[in-house]
């Protein structure tokens, strides 16, 4: 007998639709998908279903849909707000998009790609890559997050200073709505004017409104050269200041600019095997900046070495030190990219994922620390993040030795903490990972009124029975 609270002859219809593999009801196999990447949540479900392809996936949703069954769309399960675990009622299904994984074509007249949710974005990148393309997107989590959790989420990451969000790549979608209907709008086109913008409205609804199974993605010409240095600055104005020096030479020759503060470079060196600074000493804060180019010249060495030069005489960068390889520039993107995990080691964490205009960082990172470290002695500030976006990572890890527990029983004193001072900026509480399940609470205070109603007569339109992953995005209507 399956351990599921399905009623019988809906588990044996699924199972006619998707095989006996495509039907998890085992605890110890849908226990991973009922836990978040960082443990903070654990829910329950009554099943995991695997659909292959998205008819499967349409009529396994029709059928949920039939019997009220709450669905939770689940990709890589990378999510950092909770959007992918289910509630602990276990009434839901998780519906995990991992066995759609075709990579349909690669159009070089188009410049795109055609691929199914499932593929991981390190999967179609470097499918891209062997095609002498570049997929624009890069986020610490790519081995694991899939292309339709990238696009529910409207994932952000390292390249959005140049390319930018999901959204922007996302030129055609194919989604599963709430009732099974499948909607098609797998168009190649960069002009299409026909009506509202239903394309984009799924991306960014983090599994709320259907479930992405397809998508058509943007690709560009894969860079010929590259040039990468970590630099050591003064602190988070220094940061800005050589990324405006930066954009005043090329703009569009920046690729990414990260900003790590010291603490949470310490961290990393502390905790991440292999991880080590490799400058002369530690400083209160640096910057990642990678230029690319499709062009295969010297003008990107020349162009780093005159604002770094400069920059350096001027004091603005106290110490840089330049990839002379792939394997050196992997090893200074490794350092970037282990933050998360460190910072997951060091303990419990709160993260603010937030952003503010470029030019109130500085008053933000300023002013968001005092107030933290004034309501909790000892907490490690450790911010981080893509600068060149005005999006921080404005993470607090607890005092060290302290109490996990406790330290999370504040986790929205320090959250409204933080939020106050973004919204007294002209910021965002969420400014790429997303609501989820986390954030919900903060919705009618930042999004109230006719944002938020807007919002909620969207869902009740497609999902008037309120079963695709309920409890996220969108607080319970009498909050
Ligand atoms: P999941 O976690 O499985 O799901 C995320 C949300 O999307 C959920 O609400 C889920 O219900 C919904 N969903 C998933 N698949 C579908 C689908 N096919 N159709 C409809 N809804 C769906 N995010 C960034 O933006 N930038 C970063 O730099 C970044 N770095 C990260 C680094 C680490 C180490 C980790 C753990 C996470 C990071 N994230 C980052 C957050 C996360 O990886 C992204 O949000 C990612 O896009 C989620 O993809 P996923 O496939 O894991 O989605
Ligand atoms: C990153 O930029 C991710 O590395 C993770 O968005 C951020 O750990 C975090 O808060
Ligand atoms: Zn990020």
């Amino acid at each position: 007998m399956p351990q599921t609270s399905l009623p019988p002859s809906l588990h044996d219809a699924l199972v006619q639709i998707l095989g006996p593999s495509g039907v998890l009801t085992n605890p110890a196999d849908t226990e991973a998908f009922c836990v978040d990447w960082r443990a903070l949540y654990h829910g329950h479900c009554a099943a995991v279903l695997r659909p292959a392809n998205t008819e499967e996936c349409a009529k396994a949703v029709a059928l949920c849909h039939a019997h009220n069954v709450p669905m939770v769309p689940q990709g890589g399960n990378t999510s950092m707000v909770g959007g992918a675990t289910p509630d602990s009622s276990g009434r839901a299904v998780v519906i995990s998009t991992t066995r759609m994984n075709q990579i349909h074509t690669i159009d070089h007249a188009d410049l795109t790609m055609t691929v199914d949710a499932g593929v991981t974005l390190k999967a179609a990148q470097d499918a891209a890559s062997a095609q002498g393309l570049l997929l624009p997107l890069s986020i610490s989590s790519e081995g694991s997050a899939d292309i339709g959790g990238i696009l529910a989420t409207n994932a952000g990451g390292n390249n959005t200073v140049r390319y930018g969000n999901a959204r922007e790549l996302a030129l055609g979608l194919q989604a599963v709505l709430p009732d099974g209907n499948v909607l098609n709008l797998m168009r190649k086109l960069r002009k299409d004017n026909t009506g509202y913008a239903l394309r984009q409205l799924l991306v960014g609804s983090e599994g709320t409104l259907g479930i992405i199974t397809q998508a058509v993605i943007q690709l560009q010409p894969a860079p010929r050269s590259r040039e990468t240095a970590l630099c050591a600055v003064e602190n988070p104005q220094g940061a800005l200041n050589l990324f405006a020096a930066f954009r005043k030479q090329d703009p569009s020759a920046i690729h990414a600019f990260e900003f790590m503060s010291g603490t949470s470079m310490a961290l990393v060196n502390g905790l991440i095997d292999g991880a080590t600074l490799p400058l002369e000493a530690p400083a209160p804060a640096y910057v990642l900046v990678e230029l690319a180019s499709p062009r295969a010249d010297d003008s990107l060495r020349s162009l780093m070495e005159d604002v770094l030069g400069s920059a350096l005489e001027d004091g603005l960068v106290t110490d840089a030190v330049l990839a002379e390889s792939e394997s050196q520039r992997q090893s200074l993107w490794m350092i970037r990219e282990e933050h998360a995990e460190a910072q997951k080691r060091a303990g419990a964490s709160v993260k603010n994922d937030v952003s503010v205009p470029l030019a109130a960082i500085p008053e933000f990172i300023e002013a968001a620390t005092k107030a933290c470290e004034a309501l909790i002695p000892g907490i490690r500030v450790a911010p981080f993040g893509h600068i060149g976006d005005g999006n921080i990572h404005f993470n607090l890890v607890q005092p060290e030795g302290a109490d996990p527990a406790a330290f999370l029983a504040q986790d929205h004193a320090m959250m409204d903490t933080v939020a106050e001072i973004v919204r007294k900026l002209g910021g965002s509480f969420s400014a790429e990972h997303g609501v989820g399940q986390l954030k919900t609470y903060m919705m009618p205070s930042w999004r109230g009124g006719a944002e938020l109603q807007a919002m909620r007569r969207i869902k009740a339109a497609l999902d008037p029975q309120d079963l695709m992953n309920p409890g996220k995005v969108l607080p319970p209507a009498q909050a």
